[in-house]
C-alpha cells in the first residue's frame, strides 16, 4: 500500500481556510499521513483582514526539526507554502536535507505574491532569499506573479505565448525541474495551468471563473501534492487539482460573506472519489 508521509511547513493562519488548515485536511482526503511544522501562527490571513495578529515560530522550528531527527523520523515527501522570514528558508533547507527519506521528493509553493503584488509582510530580500529553495527543489507550484518575480521578469497582466516560453525558459535554466505554473490566461473566458514534465511542456485549459478568492493557490498545491505522491503523474495531478480548485470556488459564488476563502470541504467527496481510481 502506497501510504506516504508527507511534512509540510506553512503558516497556521487560524482562520481563513488557507495554509496548514487547508493542506492538512486535503492531504489526509488524498491518503497521506501529513505531518506538520507550522512557520507561524495568525488570527486570520493577510488578505483582506486588518490587525490580525502573527506570532513568528522561527526559534521552534530547529528544536522541532532535532527532535525528529533524535526520534528517528524523516518523510517521503517535504512540501513548504507560505514562510514567516528569511530566516526561516534556511530552515527549510536544512531540514530538506536531514529528514528526507532516500526518494523523498520536495515540493515549493513559494506563497508570496499574487496578481502582479507581494503579500504585505515580504520584500525582495525574502524574493531572492527563496530562490535557491525554489530552483532546487523537485516540483515547483508558483503562481504568475511569483515565477516573474523569481525570473527578474516583468509582470504583465496580458500576454503572448512567447511571455510565457520566456519565463518557463529561465526556470529551466535557473534549474527548475518539473514546474506547474498556474492562472495562465490566454482567452479572458479561460484560465489554465502549464505543466512542465520530463522536459514536455502541456497546457490543461479550464473555466475561469472571474471572482478572484483568497486561498485558492493553498488549495490548489495541497490537493496537486496529494494526487502526485498517490502515484498521478505531474500533468494528471495538476488537471484533478484545478477540476477540484474550479469546484471549490463554484460551491463559494453567491455567498459574498465568504469573501476570504474557499468552501474547499464541499468539493473533498469529488476528490476523494477521483484518487479512488489510482492503485494505493
Ligand atoms: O494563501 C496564502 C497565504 C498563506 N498564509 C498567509 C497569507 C496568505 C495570503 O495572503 O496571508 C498568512
Amino acid at each position: 500500500m502506497n501510504y506516504p508521509k508527507v511534512l509540510t511547513i506553512q503558516d497556521i493562519s487560524c482562520v481563513g481556510q488557507c495554509s496548514l488548515t487547508a493542506a492538512l485536511p486535503i492531504l489526509s482526503a488524498a491518503g497521506a499521513e501529513t505531518c506538520i511544522l507550522p512557520s507561524a501562527v495568525l488570527s486570520t490571513h493577510t488578505g483582506g483582514f486588518t490587525g490580525f495578529t502573527f506570532r513568528d515560530l522561527t526559534e521552534d522550528m530547529p528544536a522541532i526539526a532535532a527532535h525528529w531527527k533524535k526520534e528517528g523520523i524523516a518523510f517521503d515527501a517535504v512540501y513548504t507554502g507560505y514562510l514567516g522570514s528569511i530566516r526561516q528558508i534556511g530552515i527549510v533547507q536544512e531540514i530538506f536535507a536531514e529528514l528526507r527519506r532516500p526518494d523523498a521528493k520536495t515540493f515549493v509553493d513559494p506563497a508570496m505574491a499574487d496578481n502582479g503584488v507581494l503579500y504585505s509582510i515580504f520584500d525582495m530580500p525574502y524574493v531572492n532569499a527563496m530562490k535557491p529553495l525554489f530552483f532546487g527543489a523537485d516540483v515547483v507550484l508558483p503562481n504568475l506573479t511569483e515565477a516573474c518575480l523569481l525570473t527578474d521578469m516583468p509582470y504583465r497582466e496580458t500576454y503572448d505565448e512567447a511571455y510565457i516560453t520566456e519565463i518557463l525558459d529561465r526556470m529551466e535554466a535557473a534549474g527548475a525541474k518539473t514546474i506547474i505554473l498556474t492562472g495562465i490566461t490566454y482567452k479572458p473566458e479561460t484560465t489554465g495551468v502549464i505543466v512542465v514534465e520530463d522536459g514536455k511542456r502541456r497546457y490543461y485549459e479550464h473555466k475561469r471563473i472571474e471572482r478572484g478568492c483568497h486561498g485558492t493557490g493553498d488549495v490548489y498545491a495541497s490537493a496537486f501534492v496529494g494526487a502526485y505522491l498517490r502515484g498521478m503523474n505531474a500533468f494528471e495531478s495538476a488537471k484533478l487539482a484545478a477540476d477540484f480548485t474550479v469546484r471549490s470556488i463554484e460551491n463559494t459564488l453567491g455567498d459574498e460573506s465568504h469573501w476570504y476563502g474557499v468552501k474547499f470541504e464541499t468539493a473533498l467527496p469529488m476528490l476523494i472519489e477521483a484518487l479512488a481510481k489510482q492503485e494505493l
